[in-house]
């Protein structure tokens, strides 16, 4: 008897891999699921039992909401007892996005829920769409062990969905993931770097977070930014939180101004938490005198966060807890693998 076959729930959002284009409307645009059975026949043939949520309406990526990723949680949590994994189609644009806020969304999870998608349409004699999706079907289902995590599958290889980033326009390999190692990998056989996964430590059972604040604002920095651009920014009534996108190991110009105001804003109770522009390497507020004023300041050193996992990570704190206590502390916590041990 051969092992028990896993079931796999395919959720459908959109992108390029099922995107057509024609003579008459020569750009790519979502397209029904048809399109993507119609092309990959084969997925019938692998040895998992698969079924289908589509998005009604199915979207490019670069329309992605935070409700969307709130939908998405409480299709996973609706569905959660009666699959094994659940993989999900979704653009690239960006899906490094959805990959991070889902996974902190889905709290006690102990099933793959796999992201992939493609640079060209499934149609395209040459797609990448056909590898991803099925690795992502294999992974998903594989038959000895069930990552515990959300993740992007992308051009063989499996990355944790909070540490990837969208670093081609082009290439086939469109993620990377510099801070963190690969979860596993597909060549002739699928390598499976279990070392990397993260340790099922809280017992818990699996449940869902049903909101998210947006009341947020991500600032990237640049040589030149206005005085009034930072003051208008900087002082708007409803923002609970910003991310600041700093130079290097997280500093920023230590002009008497900027420093003045951000402590203010700090001392009301706005959380400001700084990640860096660069796409490897982490913040070290204390490393540097520019630094070191920002951390004095009550900065949160977001060390190697992507900005991504930033973003949906205040989104899902703030929606959490009112306390800045609180918020701050969890903040400073690695809660799903997103960052390393200061
Ligand atoms: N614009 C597309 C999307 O994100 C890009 C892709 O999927 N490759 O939906």
């Amino acid at each position: 008897m051969g092992a028990m076959r896993k079931k796999i729930l395919v959720i459908y959002t959109g992108g390029t891999i099922g995107m057509v284009q024609t003579e008459k409307e020569p750009y790519l645009r979502p397209a029904s699921y048809k399109n993507i059975r119609e092309f990959l026949p084969e997925i019938e043939r692998l040895p998992c039992d698969l079924d289908l949520k589509t998005f009604s309406s199915p979207i490019d990526s670069s329309n992605m909401l935070p409700e969307i990723w709130l939908t998405l949680a409480e299709l996973i949590y609706t569905n959660y007892e009666a699959f094994d994994g659940f993989v999900i189609l979704h653009g690239t644009d960006t899906m490094a996005y959805t990959a991070s806020a889902l996974s902190f969304l889905l709290e006690g999870l102990t099933k793959p829920v796999i992201l992939t998608g493609a640079q060209l349409p499934i149609d395209m004699i040459r797609t990448d769409a056909r590898e991803n999706l099925i690795t992502a079907l294999e992974f998903a289902s594989h038959p000895e062990y069930a990552l515990p995590e959300v993740a992007i599958c992308f051009d063989s290889k499996i990355l944790r969905g909070n540490r990837a980033s969208k670093y081609s326009s082009e290439k086939f390999q469109a993620f990377f993931s510099p801070n963190y190692p690969p979860l596993a990998e597909a060549g002739v056989h699928l390598e499976l770097y279990t070392e990397n996964w993260l340790k099922l430590h809280n017992k818990a059972p699996f449940s869902i977070q049903r909101n998210l604040d947006d009341n947020i604002i991500l600032i990237k920095f640049y040589p030149g930014i206005q005085r009034q651009v930072l003051e208008v920014l900087l002082t708007m009534p409803n923002i609970k939180g910003y991310v600041l996108e700093t130079y290097g190991t997280g500093n920023l110009p230590d002009f008497p101004w900027f420093i003045s105001i951000l402590k203010e804003q700090i001392e009301s109770g706005k959380i400001v938490l700084n990640v860096t522009q660069c796409p490897a390497g982490k913040v070290i507020q204390e490393k540097y005198k520019n630094g070191k004023k920002l951390l004095e300041i009550g900065v949160i050193s977001g060390r190697d966060l992507t900005t991504e996992a930033a973003i949906t990570k205040m989104m899902y704190v703030l929606g959490k807890e009112t306390e800045p206590h609180k918020i701050i502390s969890l903040l400073n916590t690695n809660l799903r693998g997103e960052m390393s041990d200061a």
